[in-house]
């Protein structure tokens, strides 16, 4: 059984000719690298040319959302993932890094009217982030992926009406 045999594919959803980048953060690769595996594998699965897949590391998740608005920016692309894993540690680090990453990467997208799926992980614990890498939870990243590939398809439906 393959390692994503549990996770969910929608056949009606294509990627086909689509462009997506990945932002995956370096931190915590132990459980960020399974998610950019996962991702991959969804895109694969729905279609992309996955040569054409832009894949781009960051040290961590603080600095997803300033890549994401600089790859929005350059109108390359028809949906971003981010992918990071941050986990709860003795400090309030956690809250500052984890909040800032979800509202920034939150203002980005609707900013820019980029859709960006939020495959990043916030967990208290390191079982919590490995079972949702690829483990007895799934992956987030695959799960991200999907999100990326439907959204991708339903926005551009409405940009003729006016929107970017
Ligand atoms: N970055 C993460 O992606 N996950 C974490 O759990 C984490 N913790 O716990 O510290 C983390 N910190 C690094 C942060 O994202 C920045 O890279 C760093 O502060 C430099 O700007």
């Amino acid at each position: 059984m393959s390692e994503q045999a549990n996770q969910s594919f929608d056949s009606t959803l294509s990627a086909a000719g689509l462009r997506f980048a990945i932002v995956v953060s370096r931190f915590n690769s132990f459980v960020t690298e399974p998610l950019l595996a996962g991702a991959l594998d969804a895109l694969g699965k729905a279609g992309a040319d996955l040569q054409q897949v832009d894949v781009v590391r960051v040290p961590g998740a603080w600095e997803l959302p300033i890549t994401v608005r600089m790859i929005a920016a350059s109108k390359r692309h028809d949906a971003i993932i981010c992918l990071g894993a941050v986990i709860k540690g003795d400090t309030p680090h956690f809250d500052y890094v984890a909040g800032e990453a979800a509202r920034g990467i939150a203002d980005a997208s609707a900013e820019t009217g980029i859709p960006m799926a939020f495959g990043l992980l916030t967990t208290n614990t390191v079982e919590q982030a490995v079972d949702r890498a690829g483990g007895k939870d799934g992956n987030k990243g695959f799960d991200a992926a999907m999100t990326a590939i439907e959204m991708a398809n339903l926005l551009p439906k409405w940009r003729p009406f006016g929107h970017r």
